[in-house]
């Protein structure tokens, strides 16, 4: 591949904006062979898409993203779109030979997802999935202390990602309420978070039973438009499931907890240890283990941004803490490496794959109100 990895991204908005800051703020720290260039950025509407460019720093801005995937000046695809465009920009992108990046959840169904996977792997091109919350320095920690056996054999997984953006009625008809367009609702926004989390620190999960809501049925038309329209996702999701090796868990998701504004959080009970996190203090990892002193035992504050987290040396001295954006900094550094390296970094499409059918027997058992096995 020739240097720099040149990157073209679909889609602007919040996510956009993230992907965007992110491949400025890694320039500097990649080698020349795995620098990126930002080339195009492309999205539906001419005059915006020309002002996002602009303000996020890339070189051009397109309309058409069935050309720019196609463009041999392109290394890169990156798909930040809303859900129902994932699938055919991914398979697209891979039958030109493009590494894909595509946004979380990977696709709007599994059979989406199987045909994104199927594409990848007969392209033999490198593919990943943003769960950036994967690349927090805390959470990363969570999982050496897990590996490393400190908190024992896990038993509990607790898991609740809460926000309260659409806890008024009158919150706006957006594209993320509506099915065709994002495929589930906090499920697959924020739920799938969480699934990813769970897979990432305890494992395989194998069985599921699952409760979705919609509280607010109809809300206004957005964009000013007159009249209501009807709300055709879930406002909140609830699992209890079953890992493959013998852990039980909790899942839940909800747009609908006044006050709670980005709180993903996650409690881990071992047999001989606990560990706990919550986005909202990033840095932090509560950490429990039954091998300190009786005298001094408890949960334990730890400020994971000592030189020793991965990640964080290359910021900051001690002690000097990170934030959301630099989630996705680290994403995309690790995902120009494996570009430059030519392997498949990790969460990629199987994972997107796995985290799809999940949440597809989350719906599945909350219609037939059974238990589901993935
Ligand atoms: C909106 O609910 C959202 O931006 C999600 O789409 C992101 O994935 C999550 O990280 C924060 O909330």
């Amino acid at each position: 591949m020739a240097a720099p990895i040149n990157v073209a991204l679909i889609g602007y908005a919040f996510m956009g904006k993230a992907h965007s800051n992110a491949y400025r703020q890694v320039t500097p720290f990649m080698s020349p062979r795995r620098e990126p260039r930002m080339k195009v950025l492309c999205g539906r509407t001419q005059s915006r898409v020309q002002a996002a460019a602009r303000q996020y720093g890339w070189e051009e801005a397109a309309t058409d993203w069935r050309e720019v995937v196609a463009r041999k000046d392109i290394d890169l695809v990156d798909i930040a779109t809303p859900g129902d465009l994932h699938a055919e920009i991914a398979i697209e992108a891979a039958r030109h030979g493009k590494a894909v990046l595509c946004e979380k959840p990977l696709a709007n169904s599994v059979a989406e997802a199987q045909a994104m996977v199927d594409a990848v792997d007969a392209a033999g091109v490198v593919h990943m999935i943003c769960h950036n919350y994967r690349r927090i320095p805390a959470v990363v920690l969570a999982r050496q202390l897990i590996e490393a056996g400190r908190i024992g054999t896990i038993r509990h997984f607790r898991g609740t990602y809460l926000q309260d953006w659409i806890a008024h009625p009158d919150f706006p008809l957006v594209w993320r309420l509506d099915k065709a367009q994002a495929g589930s609702g906090a499920l697959g926004d924020i739920g799938a978070h969480v699934v990813d989390l769970a897979r990432y620190l305890v494992g395989e999960i194998n069985e599921v039973s699952g409760h979705l809501e919609t509280f607010v049925k109809e809300r206004p038309l957005p964009d000013g438009k007159p009249g209501r329209g009807t709300v055709t996702v879930d406002d909140a999701s609830m699992a209890l499931v079953r890992f493959e090796n013998g852990a039980i868990g909790t899942i839940e998701a909800t747009r609908m907890a006044p006050g709670r504004k980005n709180a993903n959080r996650f409690e881990i009970n071992g047999s001989t240890g606990s560990i706990a996190f919550d986005l909202e203090r990033l840095n932090e990892l509560e950490v429990y283990l039954e091998a300190e002193d009786a005298a001094v035992r408890g949960f334990h504050r730890v400020l994971a941004t000592e030189p020793q987290h991965p990640f964080v040396k290359s910021w900051w001295p001690p002690g000097h803490i990170i934030g959301y954006e630099h989630t996705f900094v680290h994403t995309i550094y690790d995902l120009l490496e494996a570009i430059a390296d030519k392997r498949v970094p990790s969460p990629n499409f199987h994972d997107g794959l796995r985290n799809q059918q999940v949440l597809a027997a989350i719906e599945n058992s909350s219609t037939t109100r059974q238990w589901v096995s993935v």
